[in-house]
C-alpha cells in the first residue's frame, strides 16, 4: 500500500466563530453594505467557481494554464539556479488543486501544502493529489489567510515556494496586497525563497465585464450563493430570488466589482438584528483588481522581492510572475 501523508488541519466548524459572525454583521449593517469575497467559498461555491473556470467568457484559468505549460521548464531552471531542487510548495487558495497538479511533475516538491478556506472541498482535492502522487508529503490547511498567513510547524521552513495563481491576489486592495506580499517575502515570517504568482492584466472593459457576467449565469449563481453561505453562518433569511447579480469594471480603481442588487425594497433579519434595503441598493461582494506588468513588478519590488520576472500569453491578457527573495 502507498503511504498516506495527508495531514488535514482545520475542519468545517459545527458553528461559525464569533469573529465570523461579527465580521458579517458589521459588513451588512454598514451604510454601504459589503461581504468579503472569501464567503463565496462554501462547498457549493467552490464547485460553482470550478464551473466558472471552464466558461468561454472566463479566460484567466485557460490562459494561465497555457502560460504555465509553456514556462514550467524555465521556472524549474530558474529555481535550480538559486539552489532549489525539491521545494515546499505552498498553494494559496488551492481549491481543486488542479493548477498545482500540473506543476508538481516539473517542480518535484518535497512537500505540498494546499491552503483553502473551503475545508471540505480542500480535503477531497488533497486526496486526489495524494492518489496521483502517492509518495508526496501533503499538509492540507483548511484556513482563512485573508487577514494574515500563520503556517503551522508541520510546514517545512526552508526552500518554501509560494504558489498564488489565478489572480486571487486581485481580491486585496493594492495596499493590502503589498502587506500580504511583504509578509511572505519577510525571512522571519513567510520564509519564502520564491513566489509564483498569476495575475490578470488590465484590458478592455467589454472582455472584463463578460468574464464576470457570463451568458449562462454561472457567475450570477456564484455571487448569489454567497447569500446562502451567509444565511448558514449568520442564521439570516436572505431570499436569493430578491437579488440581482451586478458586475462592472471600475476604471478609476482598475478593478472589477461584483455586487448584489436588491430587486425590491426588503428586510433581512438575523438574531438580534434587521437590515432594510431599498430597491436598487447593493451589497458589494468582490473587488478583482487588474494590474499592468509594470505595476505588478513595482509592487513585488516594494514588497522586498529582489529578482522578478514574468511570462505572458501573446495577447498579454494574463501574466505569471516569478519573484525571488
Ligand atoms: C478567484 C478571485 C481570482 O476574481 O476572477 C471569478 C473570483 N469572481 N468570477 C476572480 C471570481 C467571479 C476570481 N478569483
Amino acid at each position: 500500500a502507498s503511504p498516506q501523508f495527508i495531514h488535514l488541519h482545520g475542519e468545517a466548524l459545527p458553528r461559525p466563530s464569533h469573529s465570523t459572525v461579527q465580521e458579517l454583521a458589521a459588513g451588512l449593517g454598514a451604510a454601504a453594505a459589503s461581504v468579503s469575497p472569501k464567503f463565496f467559498y462554501n462547498a457549493l461555491g467552490s464547485r460553482l467557481f470550478d464551473a466558472i473556470t471552464v466558461l468561454d467568457e472566463y479566460y484567466p484559468t485557460r490562459i494561465e494554464a497555457g502560460i504555465f505549460e509553456a514556462s514550467h521548464a524555465q521556472i524549474a531552471a530558474t529555481l535550480a539556479e538559486i539552489g532549489i531542487q525539491n521545494p515546499c510548495l505552498i498553494d494559496l487558495g488551492a481549491g481543486n488543486c488542479a493548477k498545482a497538479m500540473a506543476l508538481i511533475p516539473h517542480l518535484q516538491p518535497r512537500q505540498y501544502v494546499p491552503v483553502d478556506i473551503s475545508v471540505d472541498f480542500l480535503k477531497g482535492a488533497a486526496e486526489q493529489v495524494q492518489h496521483r502522487f502517492p509518495a508526496l508529503e501533503i499538509v492540507a490547511l483548511g484556513m482563512d489567510f485573508s487577514a494574515g498567513l500563520q503556517l503551522p510547524d508541520q510546514v517545512q521552513a526552508h526552500d518554501r515556494i509560494f504558489f498564488y495563481p489565478g489572480s486571487s491576489l486581485g481580491n486585496f486592495q493594492p495596499e493590502q496586497a503589498l502587506q500580504f506580499l511583504q509578509h511572505i517575502a519577510d525571512p522571519t515570517q513567510g520564509k519564502a525563497r520564491g513566489l509564483l504568482l498569476g495575475i490578470d492584466l488590465l484590458k478592455d472593459t467589454a472582455t472584463l465585464e463578460a468574464a464576470y457576467d457570463d451568458a449562462l449565469g454561472v457567475t450570477a449563481a456564484f455571487n448569489k450563493n454567497l447569500l446562502l453561505n451567509v444565511n448558514a453562518l449568520l442564521q439570516s433569511d436572505f431570499d436569493v430570488r430578491q437579488w440581482r447579480h451586478v458586475a462592472l469594471f471600475n476604471t478609476s480603481h482598475s478593478r472589477i466589482e461584483m455586487h448584489l442588487e436588491a430587486r425590491c425594497a426588503l428586510t433581512v433579519s438575523w438574531p438580534g438584528h434587521e437590515r432594510r434595503f431599498s430597491a436598487g441598493e447593493r451589497i458589494h461582494t468582490e473587488n478583482s483588481y487588474k494590474y499592468t506588468l509594470e505595476g505588478m513588478t513595482r509592487l513585488l519590488k516594494a514588497a522586498g522581492f529582489a529578482r522578478t520576472g514574468y511570462w505572458t500569453d501573446p495577447a498579454r491578457q494574463f501574466a505569471v510572475f516569478l519573484a525571488m527573495v
